[in-house]
């Protein structure tokens, strides 16, 4: 249940019809494509990112924007409005401590000229309005008409505005966008809205939003917001999977074409220099590529994420009409396999190395920043991890699109994370899991850095329903996707985890000598083996630590060390690492630090400003740890290249 989507007694009806009406068109959204905006000889594209009008629906129903129709003019004529800067969350910009806490609807406005190019109804062009991520539900309207509402953060959607841009040339394009970051124990993060009744504690109509996650909910327009062309028959999807042998490369590729039933295909692969390497005619097909250049991760080869392009072009006729579109998708050729206590790329053995992550930095909260996303690149380099994990949700794709190109491998994670209440393993929430995992798997498939999908984070996988929950999550993925691992990351005992049985990679998360035995750390080596011991007894599969560490809060020392200062976080290290170097050479194949950098949460007695375990203050300078892990990353990045060169 929203917070103003209560229903007919408390919120009103407005935004429920508006939200049914647009749920047949949200239902055929997974029938598309989903392919990244690109220029390109016959698309083009317009960044409609800045400053745009905002306001929050501070109305205790939060439904007056609805009541009273503020998509259906200025929103500036709807009462006041704050300018609002996109990407970002709205939290941290400004000084309002209810905007911060904001739960319910904030709505969003950018009026733009869009070329008459291509709002002439004979442009043969169509316009789409392309949302990188909203968080959490969110409708979007064009000149006061709905186009599109989806559900979920962290992944794009969009909506064809042809006619809507076509019908009104003469008039700027007014788009408004409602955000909601209301959370339910079905959306994914689960969360939920706790009323407080008691009127002697607390004022009338008071509520707080409960999460089971370790990451403050931050909300509003996260990614880029732009109009892209496209013609009107045009490249609507393209699946590459790749292959090798010896040292042919082979790229297989589909294309899915819309709005021509008999469109004919031509694909291109280039190399790095831009010579052509292969070519093939048809909507489906296979390139050979010799002497292939293979996409290695970051630090395993002297030439990592080496990308060919592919280039699809198409031409159609529709009645006397004649159409033309181009994409290019970047391709890295490589392999992925498992086996029992290997995690192979390129069939050779593939150490993890590296760190968990969050999109999250001062000011910005979760919003896209490029200086943040270069900067966090440089550290990772610096350091020398190979890899990290999309904790706890998707990234954005301007990030992965680095990772392609520098090789940085990736574990690709939904939000699922903090499903935590037996509510949150019925039908409503494993149908919202499964789109969203359909979702991330149509944004992610081609991306040669995504070695593995990751379908929750701590769930309650002991619990009876959570058996056929990841049976279903995980089943679904694999046939979505049948050339990658799949796994979640538990925290559960070996024993009693439901869902285990069905990864490929067993992930564990663990805190010895932190939230279990705190102060503990002469605990951990031996809490640490009888960890991998008895995951790897149970299931004979590869297992990766996929978080461990400490607080630690710069400056602040001990010795004998104490919990939170920098001597505690170097024994810390050092006793795992000494565990991790026995156990990999048997079938542990990876270790990612928690976090990369300090990151805010809920405030929370446990957390003094946020969490603390980044090896990176939230500014990204370095604390010790940050130096240790660089000494062993490097090391360790030496001998995976080394034991590469050995291996057949
Ligand atoms: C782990 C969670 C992570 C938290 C971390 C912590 O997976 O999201 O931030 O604990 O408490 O259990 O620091």
């Amino acid at each position: 249940m929203y917070v103003g989507m209560q229903g007919d007694r408390k919120m009103g009806r407005a935004w429920k019809i508006i939200f049914f009406s647009l749920l047949w068109s949200s239902c055929l959204a997974l029938e598309g494509g989903m392919l990244t905006p690109k220029e390109s000889r016959s698309r083009e594209i317009k960044e409609l990112n800045g400053v745009w009008k905002f306001r929050a629906d501070f109305s205790k129903t939060r439904n007056t924007g609805f009541e009273q129709r503020w998509f259906t003019k200025r929103l500036s004529e709807s009462g006041p409005v704050i300018d609002m800067p996109v990407p970002a969350s709205f939290n941290d910009i400004t000084q309002d401590p209810r905007l911060r806490d904001f739960i319910g609807w904030v709505w969003y406005e950018k009026e733009v000229w869009v070329p008459q190019r291509w709002t002439a109804v004979d442009s043969g062009q169509r316009v789409v309005l392309r949302v990188g991520s909203a968080h959490y539900n969110s409708i979007a309207w064009v000149n006061g008409a709905p186009v599109t509402q989806h559900e979920g953060g962290h992944l794009p959607f969009e909506a064809d505005i042809t006619r809507l841009v076509q019908s009104n040339p003469s008039q700027p394009c007014r788009i408004t966008i409602a955000v909601n970051n209301t959370l339910s124990l079905h959306t994914l993060p689960p969360g939920s809205i706790q009323y407080m009744s008691d009127e002697t504690k607390y004022p009338a109509g008071y509520f707080v939003q409960n999460t089971n996650f370790d990451f403050f909910n931050y909300a509003g327009l996260h990614r880029p917001v732009l109009l892209y062309t496209t013609p009107k028959a045009y490249i609507d999807d393209i699946t590459v999977t790749t292959d090798f042998a010896d040292s042919t490369g082979v790229v297989n590729y589909v294309v899915s074409i819309k709005g021509s039933s008999n469109p004919s295909v031509t694909v291109a692969l280039s190399d790095k220099e831009g010579s052509v390497v292969a070519t093939a005619s048809g909507p489906a097909g296979m390139l050979k590529v010799v002497d292939v250049n293979l996409w290695w991760p970051y630090l395993m080869h002297e030439n990592p994420g080496y990308l060919y392009s592919l280039e699809v072009h198409m031409t159609a006729k529709s009645g006397s009409s004649q159409y033309e579109d181009y994409y290019t998708v970047p391709v890295g050729i490589r392999t992925v396999r498992v086996t029992s206590h290997q995690f192979l790329i390129n069939s050779k053995p593939f150490y993890f190395h590296g760190v968990n992550k969050h999109e999250d930095s001062d000011i910005r909260g979760k919003g896209l920043d490029w200086p943040l996303i270069v900067k966090d690149f440089n550290l990772l380099q610096w350091l020398g991890a190979n890899s990290f994990r999309t904790s706890h949700y998707p990234y954005a794709e301007e990030i992965l699109d680095m990772c392609d190109r520098l090789g940085i491998v990736v574990i690709d994670e939904c939000p699922g994370v903090g499903i935590k209440d037996i509510r949150s393993f019925g039908n409503e929430s494993l149908t919202h899991h499964l789109i969203v995992m359909e979702e991330l798997v149509r944004r992610d498939k081609n991306r040669p850095s995504v070695v593995m999908w990751s379908v929750a984070n701590e769930p309650s996988s002991e619990l009876a329903p959570a058996d056929y929950y990841f049976k279903s999550v995980i089943t679904r993925t694999k046939s979505l996707d049948p050339t990658r691992p799949v796994t979640f990351v538990s925290n559960s005992n070996f024993n009693r985890d439901k869902g285990a049985p069905y990864v490929d990679v067993i992930c564990v998360n663990s805190y010895f000598s932190w939230y279990h035995d705190p102060g503990h750390l002469e605990v951990i080596q031996i809490q640490l083996n009888t960890q991998f011991e008895d995951w790897y007894k149970k299931y004979q599969k590869p297992i990766i630590q996929s978080e461990y560490w400490a607080d630690v809060v710069p400056g602040l020392h001990s010795d004998p060390p104490m919990m939170f200062t920098e001597e505690y976080q170097k024994i810390v290290l050092q006793e795992y690492h000494a565990v991790f170097d026995r156990k990999r050479k048997e079938y542990v194949v990876g270790e990612l630090i928690w976090n990369f950098a300090d990151f805010m949460t809920a405030q929370s007695t446990t957390r003094v400003v946020g969490n603390k375990k980044g090896i990176f203050s939230r500014q990204r300078q370095p604390k010790t740890g940050a130096f240790i892990l660089r000494d062993r990353y490097w090391k360790l990045a030496n001998e995976t290249r080394r034991l590469a060169a050995r291996y057949p």
